[in-house]
């Protein structure tokens, strides 16, 4: 490769196989979460290949190009608390987990990628013993000021053996957006195997991928997801490791998530949820997800929906009305880079996150401001790129006179 921060994937990272096929090519983007300040935008843009393939032998969706995880996560802007949906999804997540594994007072409980410590937070509300791992240092500085501690780094068995060394072993292990971000998915199960309690539960949850396929769902694809899960590449996943999955359970975060619930092999204080686990893997196999056809089905629509997108809004720009948009989400970026909306169609993003405000979009270089930019210049149309929270946008915002529109899954005004 020319460009030695990027790599080429050759071999599925779950289960080796080579027979990788190409499923969507979304062009070279700069980094998702690489927003600029005014002086960056004087300076050449880095970008970089993105694109997925899919395994033939167990399903998995990912990136066909990586980069270096260090460009990407050391500096992070992106925190999940700017979203009172989100916040409220850990609430209830923190009592599932402490309900699932029979968490006592004072368990403790750690949390792989732990951002701003939004989740750590709700567990510590009911009473547990907190610890955050993540390697984004001016996150660690924030989760510091929340009174969270994170330890800096990448999780993997070394990083365990520290934890366990350093405190002791986890009651229950977290991991909630972050598996898709590791390049080592066995290397996660080892460190997890090795952190976690003899009766303790390893929680995941990420996006699923047979939503992702079915939605059109394509900006939830950019540099930091490295992997997209179907149950069936989890269950090639769990072959090898002494952990195993006992239950799997459907959420309807960021357009359908999975929370997949791991326990050591030789715990045998909770049931393994065959039944449920099957009935998921069939719903895969009547869908189609496990054959090349619904990956290329995909990006057919996907393609589609990049023309449909572009015109309707030039369209709506040639009557003279105006156009800005609504959360500088890291999928904004990937929209805005593969659709190839600039400055020109979008007159500026609003997000709820200071750390963004102030910044411009990378790629685009679309200018972003505080939410109540819109009550200012009373746009025609807001276009809502945070389209897994519509919702709370569109309910906080009854006083905006104009129109709001979304484009995934489709082109539609609301
Ligand atoms: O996995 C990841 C997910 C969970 O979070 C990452 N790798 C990075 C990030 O992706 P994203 O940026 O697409 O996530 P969100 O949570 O969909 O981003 C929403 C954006 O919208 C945030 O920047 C906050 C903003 N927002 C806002 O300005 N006002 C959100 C709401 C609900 C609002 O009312």
């Amino acid at each position: 490769m020319a460009n030695k921060e990027v790599k080429k994937v050759v071999n599925c990272r779950i289960c080796n196989s080579k027979d990788l096929i190409d499923v969507l090519d979304l062009g070279k983007q700069p980094i998702p979460n690489g927003f600029l300040s005014e002086k960056d935008l004087k300076k050449k843009e880095k970008r970089y290949p993105l694109a997925v393939v899919f395994c033939k032998n167990c399903s998995l969706m990912q990136l066909k190009y990586l980069i270096n995880p260090e460009v990407m996560f050391k500096n992070y802007l992106y925190i999940p608390s700017a979203s009172k949906t989100r916040v409220e999804y850990f609430k209830k997540m923190a009592e599932q987990v402490i309900e699932v594994g029979k968490l006592k007072e004072g368990d403790l409980v750690v949390d792989v990628g732990s951002n701003d410590g939004s989740l750590l937070i709700c567990f510590r509300n009911l009473g547990m013993k907190i610890l955050g791992i993540d390697p984004a240092e001016n996150l660690a500085t924030v989760a510091a000021l929340n009174g969270v501690y994170t330890e800096v780094g990448y999780f993997d068995s070394q990083f365990a053996k520290k934890v366990v060394k350093k405190y002791r072993n986890a009651k229950a292990i977290t991991a909630t957006n972050v598996i898709a971000h590791i390049q080592n998915l066995h290397e996660v199960l080892k460190g997890g195997d090795i952190l976690l309690d003899d009766k303790g539960i390893f929680v995941m949850h990420f996006p699923y991928s047979m939503d992702l396929i079915r939605d059109n769902l394509f900006d939830t694809i950019y540099h930091e997801h490295l992997s997209y899960f179907s149950i069936k590449s989890l269950l090639k996943l769990a072959e090898e490791s002494n952990l195993e999955i006992f239950d799997i359970k459907k959420s309807d975060l960021d357009g359908g998530s999975l929370r997949v619930f791991w326990k050591k092999k030789t715990y045998k204080g909770l049931k393994v949820n065959t039944k449920e686990i099957e009935k998921l893997l069939k719903e895969e196999e009547r869908f189609g997800l496990h054959t090349t056809r619904a990956y290329k089905e995909f990006a057919e629509r996907v393609k589609r929906l990049k023309e449909d997108s572009l015109r309707e809004l030039k369209k709506i720009k040639a009557k003279n009305k105006s156009i800005v948009g609504y959360g500088a989400a890291a999928k904004a970026n990937v929209l805005l880079n593969y659709v190839g909306i600039d400055n020109k169609l979008v007159d500026y993003v609003v997000d709820s996150t200071p750390y963004k405000q102030g910044l411009f979009a990378p790629g685009s270089h679309i200018p972003i401001f505080p939410e109540d930019k819109i009550y200012e210049t009373n746009p025609d149309y807001v276009l809502i790129f945070a389209w897994n929270f519509s919702k709370e946008i569109m309910g906080k915002n009854k006083g905006y006179k104009g129109k709001f529109i979304v484009l995934v899954p489709n082109f539609k005004i609301l």
